[in-house]
């Protein structure tokens, strides 16, 4: 069997679905970056791949992945109690309704402003606006500050968010791009932790406010009851701004959709926050954002009768999944009607994994992405705008994907 690494270099999105497509009914197998693979999707495989003993996370990322995405020493590395005992700080800060709201408030309020803006441009790249938005309204929120000079702060931090996403899944210059991105802010935020413990950040806890975002990081303990290293700290806060500015991209697509879809918008322009939810599900179900997630077998198991060896790479398809004929009517179809009045079961719905929250590594940031996306989405909708003539394809080459030309809109009123 030949080694897909290069496939799924070449063909992003499609890797697995074609090959689903050949293989018949049952797990896919295959190899990837020299490990054996196999690639299992539906709501019982949710269940079998989030059980420890049948996958483990510490060794399962590839190093580019890491020193891009999601950072060294991350929690996505870590099993068992260290596990538990690290997300619970993301449980915490990202599971807390009152957190969430403020959070959604900061971004409005960054919305209006921006939107304001916009009206006095000629043009305006909405995916490079609402990454400058989110970044602000994230670091307002996390109590990062995000100093004018000497230089631009702002600016740079969103481009460097936005590239660590970028740059995870490619060799060329978005990859290097990424490393770079990641060192600088590492660096950044290690220095704030440091000052943080320094000068006692977590006495803010004493006034009636809640510590912020990085003190919460700053003075987290982990499984061993020691604080961690400001580098590791640094990691983790930005496992919480980065994907936060991710939503980005579901925003733009939500863009995307009203642009096909003309008919959506005046629904999703009106009150209805059900409607704004659903909406936000349907985005995350139908457009490509993760494609999978992998871990590692740490035995010799078995998954309805296929024996899978120990050191086997199991990655769940959740690209797949979430357009699979057997769980959902014309999965091609854009219909938020499909969430309507209802919410998806926990392992049906995948774009950011599946199982429990804090038993699992599902993502802790789902409440975090839909309180986004419900704000901004209906304002979308609301905004007065022209699509000029542009490439708005949304090629699955690419990994991770967005419509070519970043969304530009004319004639903002
Ligand atoms: C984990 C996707 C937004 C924080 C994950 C995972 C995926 C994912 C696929 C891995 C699940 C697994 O390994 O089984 C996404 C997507 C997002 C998003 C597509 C939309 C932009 C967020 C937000 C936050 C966040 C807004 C926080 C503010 C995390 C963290 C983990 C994680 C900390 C690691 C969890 C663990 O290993 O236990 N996300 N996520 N994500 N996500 Fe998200
Ligand atoms: C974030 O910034 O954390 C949100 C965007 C997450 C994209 C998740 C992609 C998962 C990739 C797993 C790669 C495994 C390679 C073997």
């Amino acid at each position: 069997m030949l080694d897909n690494t290069l496939q799924l270099l070449t063909k992003g999105y499609a890797w697995l679905p074609d090959l689903t497509r050949r293989n018949g009914p049952g797990p896919v197998r295959t190899r990837l970056l020299g490990k054996p693979v196999v690639a299992l999707r539906g709501p019982a495989a949710v269940g079998f791949f989030y059980d420890e003993d049948h996958v483990r996370r510490r060794t399962a990322l590839p190093e580019p992945v890491l020193s891009t995405l999601f950072g060294k020493g991350a929690v996505h590395t870590l099993d068992g109690d260290e596990h538990r005992q690290r997300k619970a700080l993301f449980v915490t800060v990202l599971k807390d309704t009152d957190g969430v709201a403020g959070l959604a408030r900061h971004v409005e309020q960054e919305w209006e402003r921006s939107a304001k803006e916009w009206a006095g441009r000629s043009q305006v790249t909405l995916f490079d606006e609402v990454s400058l938005l989110i970044t602000r309204a994230v670091c307002a929120w996390a109590g990062v500050p995000l100093p004018e000079h000497p230089e631009d702060e702002a600016r740079r931090t969103a481009q460097d968010l936005v590239a660590m996403v970028d740059g995870f899944a490619t060799e060329g210059p978005r990859h290097w791009k990424a490393r770079r991105a990641r060192q600088r802010q590492e660096g950044r935020l290690a220095r704030l932790v440091e000052d943080l413990r320094a000068t006692g950040g977590e006495a803010s806890d004493g006034d009636g406010q809640p510590p912020s975002v990085v003190a919460a990081v700053a003075f987290h303990r982990d499984a061993d009851g020691e604080l961690l290293d400001p580098r590791t700290a640094a990691v983790e806060v930005l496992n919480i701004l980065r994907p936060t500015v991710a939503v980005t991209w579901y925003t733009v697509f939500g863009a995307h959709a009203l642009h096909r879809n003309p008919a959506l918008r005046e629904r999703l322009a009106g009150q209805d926050e059900g409607h704004a939810r659903a909406f936000a599900h349907e985005v995350r179900r139908f457009y490509p954002f993760a494609p999978f997630v992998a871990g590692l077998a740490p035995a010799d198991i078995e998954w309805h009768g296929e024996p899978i060896p120990e050191g086997t790479m199991v990655l769940l398809d959740l690209y797949g999944q979430n357009h699979d004929p057997e769980l959902w009517n014309s999965p091609y179809v854009f219909d938020p009607d499909r969430f309507d009045g209802r919410e998806p079961g926990r392992d049906e719905l995948v774009p950011q994994g599946g199982g429990e929250v804090s038993q699992g590594h599902r993502c802790p940031g789902e409440d975090v992405t839909l309180a986004v996306l419900s704000t901004l989405l209906p304002h979308l909708a609301r905004l007065d705008y022209d699509v000029p003539q542009q490439d708005l394809r949304i090629t699955l080459h690419r990994m991770p994907t967005r419509p070519r030309s970043g969304f530009v809109i004319t004639g903002v009123r």
